[in-house]
């Protein structure tokens, strides 16, 4: 063979001049081969040559992803077995084929098998079979029955004319390779195996004399069309039917169109309408707990997700009520999102109940957007954040600003900022709030210092402190000194002092003559002693801070 394949014409050709090789009967060429994640699939394609006038010279295998190129995966030359990729999980067994192990999902595609072989002229010739490779995800666990599909014609009679009597069972959806069989059970209560299966159906023939009484057939929960279900899903069914031995042609007419008005249940809907009413209900748990509002929506959600519950886990009655349950629920969740655009949220306690992640939101103060950072971790989270200082490249903020970028604010929301005079007064305006500091020392010691009813005045009163008194805090009180102080900057000085407190400290500040606490003073990388920096008297003297935060939350 050796001598031939090195000298002779290699010709590639599809015809099928040569005759004298066979393929196996299955799977046919173009086949669909269904297995589950996880699962194991066997491609038997075997060739069988006559083994005189050609011998097969080497076979090698192709995958071809959906959309993608051909890539070889395998090669078998001479007795050797070579894999180019998954080399663990595909094996090789002359006259049995290519066998995949714990197949993936992006094993699916097409498979094609070449087997090259030469004939008596020492002619190379190449045939090719392909099939296609479906895996199916592996399914959650749902309840009984979901998987199974009882077509309109599942069930019927074929009284053949010497009394032999077929009764079919099926079609069960087939996540498995190979098909599944059922378990037939007689009215003496006898178990058979099906007589055949018949493209997916399966078939049970009995003779005359018929017994007569309930026939039914089940999957057993060990039925290989479970591997695609998660073990808990016990996968038992059952269908039955009666059987007259005294009349078994008329009465199994009746049947036929008993079983006709069965509705299907398809069962990628079934999966879909679960998961639906799952996400469904979950969406309306959350809102039950944020706004009474939505309360009304929610309850009628969880309304409808369970009726759709109900729906996918059993046999339809009418497809109907089931188009009607989606158009229900799609006006439903329509509301739903116009009552979430229609929501505000006034105060980071608002966002807390929707989503407890620190991080920037929007809230709506006074017909107004505003842009916040809402620290939702410190003490039961809620503060809406409106100034920062750190250290890092963010600590390069300038803070040393005049009276417009006061009022306006400045810098990022997750760095260095200040959020504005106007908003602090916006929010403070129309009820009291707690406000909090939170500071650091450069030895990394944590402070705080809380104070009630705090308000900023608005810009007519040049945006004065008024608070009602310290509440506690380790950092100490630095602030009680600077209550009922008219804000500052270097170009507007509303300060008690006769010189420009902001321009000598370059900050600004509710200076009175001028600090006991300064947040928006010179950054400092490291402890350094001075009255321009980021101090606070009471925790670090005179010795500016790693980070100060300042924040407030509704009383
Ligand atoms: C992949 O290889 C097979 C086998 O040779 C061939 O029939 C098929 O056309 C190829 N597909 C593409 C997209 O090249
Ligand atoms: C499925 O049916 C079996 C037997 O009828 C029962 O034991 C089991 O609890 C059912 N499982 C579910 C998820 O309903
Ligand atoms: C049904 O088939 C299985 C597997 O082929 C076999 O083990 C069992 O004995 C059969 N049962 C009957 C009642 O024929
Ligand atoms: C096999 O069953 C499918 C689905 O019911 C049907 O579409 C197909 O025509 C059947 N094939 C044969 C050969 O009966
Ligand atoms: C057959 O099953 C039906 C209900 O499914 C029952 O009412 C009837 O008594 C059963 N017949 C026999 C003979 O067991
Ligand atoms: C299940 O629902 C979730 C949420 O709607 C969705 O992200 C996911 O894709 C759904 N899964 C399937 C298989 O439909
Ligand atoms: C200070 O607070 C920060 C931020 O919450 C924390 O990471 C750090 O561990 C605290 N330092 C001490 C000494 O507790
Ligand atoms: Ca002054």
């Amino acid at each position: 063979m050796k001598h031939c394949f090195v000298n002779c014409l290699i010709a590639f050709s599809f015809s099928s001049v040569l005759q004298a090789y066979r393929w196996s009967p299955t799977p046919e060429n173009d086949a669909r081969v269904k297995a589950c994640e996880g699962g194991d699939v066997s491609f038997p394609w075997p060739i069988v040559t006559d083994g005189k006038d050609e011998e097969i010279v080497y076979i090698d295998w192709l995958f071809q992803a959906p959309g993608k190129a051909n890539v070889s995966i395998a090669i078998y030359v001479e007795g050797n077995f070579f894999t180019k990729a998954n080399k663990d999980r595909f094996t090789f067994t002359p006259n049995a084929g290519l066998h995949l192990q714990g197949a993936q999902t992006d094993d699916a595609g097409r498979y094609y098998v070449r087997v090259n072989l030469h004939d008596e002229k020492c002619l190379l010739t190449s045939v090719e079979r392909m099939v296609t490779l479906s895996v199916a995800e592996r399914a959650p666990a749902v309840q009984n029955d979901s998987f199974l599909v009882t077509m309109s014609d599942a069930i019927w009679d074929d009284v053949i004319e010497d009394w032999t009597l077929q009764l079919r069972c099926g079609r069960f959806v087939d996540f498995g390779h190979p098909p599944v069989d059922v378990i037939w059970t007689m009215p003496s209560g006898e178990v058979r195996n099906s007589s055949h299966e018949d493209n997916g159906t399966f078939v049970l023939s009995v003779s005359s004399p018929v017994q007569g009484g309930n026939y039914s057939c089940h999957l057993p929960p060990s039925a290989p069309a479970a591997r695609c279900l998660t073990d808990t899903s016990p996968l038992t069914a059952a269908a039955r039917l009666y059987v007259d031995d005294k009349d078994v042609r008329l009465y199994l007419l009746e049947l036929w169109v008993q079983f006709s008005n069965m509705v299907r249940v398809n069962s990628d809907q079934a999966y879909l309408l679960q998961n639906q009413s799952r996400f469904i209900q979950d969406q309306a748990s959350l809102l039950t707990d944020q706004d009474s509002r939505l309360q009304g929506y929610a309850s009628l959600l969880q309304v409808y997700a369970r009726l759709l519950q109900d729906q996918s886990r059993c046999i339809l009655d009418k497809t109907s009520l089931q188009d009607e349950i989606i158009d229900n629920l799609k006006e439903e969740m329509t509301n739903l999102k116009l009552g979430l655009a229609e929501r505000t949220f006034s105060s980071c306690v608002d966002w807390l109940a929707v989503d407890a992640r620190s991080g920037v939101r929007t809230l709506t103060v006074h017909g107004e957007a505003i842009r916040v950072y809402c620290d939702q971790t410190t003490d039961g989270g809620g503060w809406t954040v409106f100034q920062r200082r750190q250290g890092g490249s963010v600590g390069s903020v300038d803070f040393y600003r005049g009276w417009e970028a006061y009022r306006g604010g400045f810098g990022d929301l997750q760095g260095n900022f200040w959020l504005g005079l106007d908003n602090l007064h916006s929010l403070t305006s129309s009820r009291d709030s707690l406000l909090r500091i939170d500071l650091r020392k450069f030895d990394g010691t944590n402070g705080s210092a809380i104070y009630t009813g705090f308000h900023v005045a608005g810009v007519d009163q040049n945006f004065k402190l008024n608070f009602d008194s310290f509440a506690g805090g380790s950092a100490g009180d630095s602030l009680s000194y600077h209550n009922k102080q008219q804000f500052s900057t270097y170009d507007a000085d509303h300060d008690s002092s006769n010189i420009n407190c902001a321009r000598k400290r370059l900050g600004a500040w509710w200076y009175k003559a001028c600090d006991f606490s300064h947040l928006n003073g010179r950054y400092k990388d490291s402890r350094v002693y001075g009255e321009d920096g980021v101090v606070w008297n009471g925790f670090d003297g005179h010795f500016s801070l790693t980070f100060s935060e300042m924040k407030m939350r509704p009383a």
